[in-house]
């Protein structure tokens, strides 16, 4: 089987519950990941160990998720050529925004492609993924021009359900 092209990591387990949505994603369209555990802060070996061997082990595109003084994203993107999708973590304290800080203010030459925080942002971080992906594996690409037109599907079933009731008051 071939090695998984996109590479999840999480600052620490309680990052779990919010990824699970962004890994259903992943799930519903088909595509392998690799889920691991590392922090900047607490294992950074690991994070450079990882960064530094990503490409060459098959990963084409990095998802990161942290929270509070969120550095894990960047300091992956300070190590790899790899697109890197930041997620930023909601926290109890400033509600995410430490980590929305964190991830998105990157220095010139080492961007983050950062996502909303929380839950929302897990989901898009995927379908971020699965875009880039989707540049060259037709595969991917037509499946997600099928979740787009479902999207706009819908809005047109909600407008008819409007419509239905702006008729019946
Ligand atoms: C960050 O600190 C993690 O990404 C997590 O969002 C936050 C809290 O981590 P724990 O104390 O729950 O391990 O590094």
């Amino acid at each position: 089987m071939a090695s998984p092209r996109v590479a999840v990591i999480l600052g620490s387990d309680s990052d779990l519950p919010t990824m699970e949505e962004g890994l259903k994603v992943l799930k519903d369209f088909g595509v392998a990941f690799e889920l691991k555990i590392m922090s900047a802060h607490r294992s950074p070996g690991l994070v450079h160990d990882f960064a530094k061997s990503a490409e060459k082990n098959g990963v084409k595109v990095i998802i990161a998720a942290a929270g509070g003084a969120a550095h894990l994203a960047g300091v992956i993107a300070s190590m790899t050529r790899l697109p890197v999708i930041g997620i930023p973590m909601e926290t109890g304290s400033l509600n995410g925004m430490d980590s929305l800080f964190s991830t998105v203010q990157m220095p010139y030459g080492v961007p983050v492609a950062t996502m909303a925080i929380g839950k929302s942002g897990a989901r898009n971080a995927s379908i971020f993924a699965l875009q880039i992906l989707g540049l060259t594996d037709n595969r991917i690409a037509r499946e997600l021009n099928a979740f787009k037109r479902r999207l706009e599907a819908d809005v047109v079933a909600k407008n008819k359900k409007l419509t239905l009731k702006g008729r019946l008051s």
